[in-house]
């Protein structure tokens, strides 16, 4: 079962879909949408009339958590949560928890870890001065010796997991090779937060991933096999690209895209029904973030997923305004009437052909050995 929320956005149509991606990816159901334009007001994000239509709310919808779809302070978490007596999960706070379940490798998990650190160390300094006051549970009367305590200790998790990450990065080549997945080759889905990526997995590979809570939980149920003119190929959703990422986050988002350097095909999946303006600042980000990853251009398809919603006149014209036009590969899909799928399963397979095979197809790689530490 998945966990239920209240998602608390901006009134917009771009941060709601967002956020609808964002919890979706997080595993949340949402049971309930409230849209503001302020979402800063000093004591609860929210403004106290809304805080109460809040507490009526709850009532009747009785909701796991509610997401709140911007940073809160602290204090401003605090005094929402113990107004409503309920866990309050911040912007920050729900893209931590979605690159946690998507971090595959050692190093990505160890990113993410440092990120949460992050998080929590720039909190850290108003929680001391809450507890201070006495208004912050689980901190009451803290002393001067149990402050330093606090902070020594979230610094040295962080030396932990820095020394760890350096020797990490010498491991990435062997880690690297035994992902080339028993000589299948690869295709990864990117783009952002609500493009399409999981709509279209299910399309390409039959699947319906998230009917099962017990898939839905396991990570590696973003990546199926599919056929395609009868040659088995592994695809992966990966985790998409979020809008306001804030600096501390660059580093563990990045890492969760690493599989994106050793596959073979990257489908840049792109809502075309985005505005324009829209569309050309989140292309743009894309590209430079897949060019920092270090991933070839040469492999990339360009779809311009949700077409059903927009004319044909506007889909050419949009192409064009982000230069698809002349020198990339690109097709406009529908992920969900499934428009121009059968081509995009050539266009794929053309793809795909070109890469040289060199891995030798029978060559299994040792299994991983893990060590399980008593606590
Ligand atoms: N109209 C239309 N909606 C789509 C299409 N593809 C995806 N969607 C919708 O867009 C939303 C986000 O899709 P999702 O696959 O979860 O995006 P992801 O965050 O990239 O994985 C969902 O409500 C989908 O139903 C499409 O081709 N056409
Ligand atoms: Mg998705």
């Amino acid at each position: 079962m998945k966990d239920s929320a209240i998602l608390i956005t901006y009134d917009n149509k771009d941060s709601l879909k967002e956020a609808l991606g964002l919890c979706d990816a997080a595993g949340y159901e949402v049971r309930k949408i409230i849209q503001h334009r302020i979402l800063n007001k000093s004591k609860y994000g929210l403004g106290e009339g809304k805080v109460d239509e809040l507490k009526e709310m709850l009532g009747t919808i009785k909701p796991d958590v509610i997401i709140f779809d911007e940073i809160l302070k602290p204090s401003q978490n605090y005094n929402l949560a113990s107004t409503l007596k309920m866990n309050i999960l911040d912007r920050e706070a729900l893209i931590l928890e979605i690159f946690e379940r998507r971090a595959k490798s050692s190093e990505s998990t160890l990113q993410v870890k440092m990120a949460q650190l992050r998080y929590e160390m720039s909190r850290a300094k108003e929680k001391v001065r809450l507890a201070k006051m006495g208004e912050q549970p689980g901190f009451m009367g803290i002393g001067k010796f149990e402050v330093d305590v606090y902070f020594n200790d979230i610094k040295n998790r962080m030396n932990g997991i820095k020394l760890k990450l350096a020797k990490s990065s010498t491991q990435r080549a062997l880690h690297r090779q035994a992902r080339k997945r028993f000589g299948f080759k690869t295709i990864s889905l990117a783009g952002y937060t609500s493009a399409g990526k999981t709509t279209l997995f299910n399309t390409l590979t039959g699947e319906e991933k998230e009917e099962s809570p017990k898939l839905f939980t396991t990570l590696s149920t973003t990546t199926r096999k599919i056929i395609l003119k009868n040659s088995e190929v592994l695809i992966s959703d990966t985790v998409g690209f979020i809008s306001r990422l804030p600096a501390y986050m660059v580093q563990a988002f990045k890492s969760t895209l690493e599989e994106l350097i050793y596959t073979d095909v990257v489908i840049v999946v792109i809502d075309i029904s985005d505005t324009a303006l829209e569309l050309r600042k989140k292309f743009k980000s894309c590209i430079s973030t897949l060019d920092e990853i270090g991933v070839n251009k040469d492999k990339m398809i360009f779809v311009l997923n949700k077409s059903d919603l927009v004319s044909k006149e506007e889909i050419s014209e949009k192409a064009s305004q982000l230069d698809l036009i002349n020198n990339r590969k690109w097709l406009a899909i529908s992920s969900v009437t499934g428009f121009n799928i059968a081509q995009l399963r050539t266009l794929i397979y053309q793809a795909l052909d070109n890469v040289p095979s060199t891995e030798k197809k029978n060559e299994i790689p040792k299994p991983e050995i893990r060590i399980n530490y008593e606590d």
